[in-house]
């Protein structure tokens, strides 16, 4: 159901304050990147941002869900075109521009654990899905979904995800501004997807290396140990050193060594 007004004023009024080409928001869907996809087979612009305050099939990656109570988190998705998509980049770079925003509107120092997982310590505050249809030998377009815990109580989780994740406000303790964080979100997304799929910048690389929290520790790739994570490379690759030589992870399921059964890390 589409929603009248959100937070006090009417989509239009965020559509503009946004600077979006269009909004959709609504009161419930089953998934917001389903919707954006509707939005972008029927042609709506790059930019076209879809926001819920629930979702009744919020999904991760490989079948796995997104849970989260009604208008406790952040769940959008925009609509992306371009140019050059290559699988292993837009996660990155929309889980860069995710973790930015965290931080401008919270002021708390975010991680990254590749490919897409937004971060606070050892514990998930939000992930991304980055689903593409292709045309021909190119990506028509491609829906970057970002799901970020914002008001949670670690009590709110469910008992499964108790202690592996957490919300901007367990995190810091204050309430966070829903919307505020939103402006902030789509800015960077915004920005993000200007960029599109081409290689990493340097800077980007820099600002990933900063986040990165499965540097310099132990892997696991589909269960195997793999070796140390070196860091990400311009491709996005996951760089896994063993001895001398250095691996270059494209998918597969990637886990700390030393972390028990968390929320999975994998790219696909
Ligand atoms: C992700 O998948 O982390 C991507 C999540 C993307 C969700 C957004 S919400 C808006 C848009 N519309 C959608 O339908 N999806 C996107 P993955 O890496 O596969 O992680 C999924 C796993 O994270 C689950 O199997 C759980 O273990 C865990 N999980 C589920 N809900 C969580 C939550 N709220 N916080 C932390 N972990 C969660």
């Amino acid at each position: 159901m589409s929603a009248p007004a959100w937070h006090g004023a009417p989509p239009e009024t965020w559509r503009e304050r946004w600077g979006l080409p269009d909004l959709r928001i609504f009161h419930a869907v089953g998934s917001t990147n389903d919707v954006a996809r509707e939005l972008a087979l029927a042609g709506a612009p790059a930019g076209t941002v879809v926001l819920a305050d629930e979702q009744t099939r919020g999904r991760g990656r490989r079948g796995r869900d997104w849970r989260a109570a009604p208008g406790q988190g952040l769940l959008l998705s925009m609509v992306l075109r371009p140019a050059g998509a290559n699988a292993a980049i837009l996660p990155l770079r929309v889980g860069l521009a995710a973790a930015r925003a965290v931080e401008d509107a919270a002021g708390i120092p975010v991680g990254i654990k590749w490919p897409n997982d937004v971060v606070v310590g050892d514990r998930k505050l939000g992930g991304v899905l980055c689903e593409g249809a292709v045309a021909g030998e190119r990506h028509a377009f491609v829906i970057a979904g970002v799901g970020l815990n914002v008001l949670q109580s670690d009590d709110d989780f469910p008992p499964d995800l108790r202690g592996l994740a957490t919300s901007i406000a367990a995190a810091t303790g204050r309430a966070v501004d829903l919307p505020a964080l939103a402006g902030k979100v789509v800015a960077r997304l915004s920005m993000a997807a200007e960029a599109g799929g081409t290689p990493l910048a340097a800077t980007e690389l820099e600002a990933l290396a900063r986040r990165d929290v499965l540097v310099g520790r132990e892997v696991t790739v589909d269960g195997r140990p793999a070796g140390t994570a070196a860091g990400i490379d311009r491709s996005g690759a996951l760089l896994v050193r063993k001895g001398a030589t250095i691996e270059r992870i494209y998918t597969g399921t990637v886990r700390p060594a030393d972390a028990g059964a968390g929320p999975e890390s994998d790219q696909g």
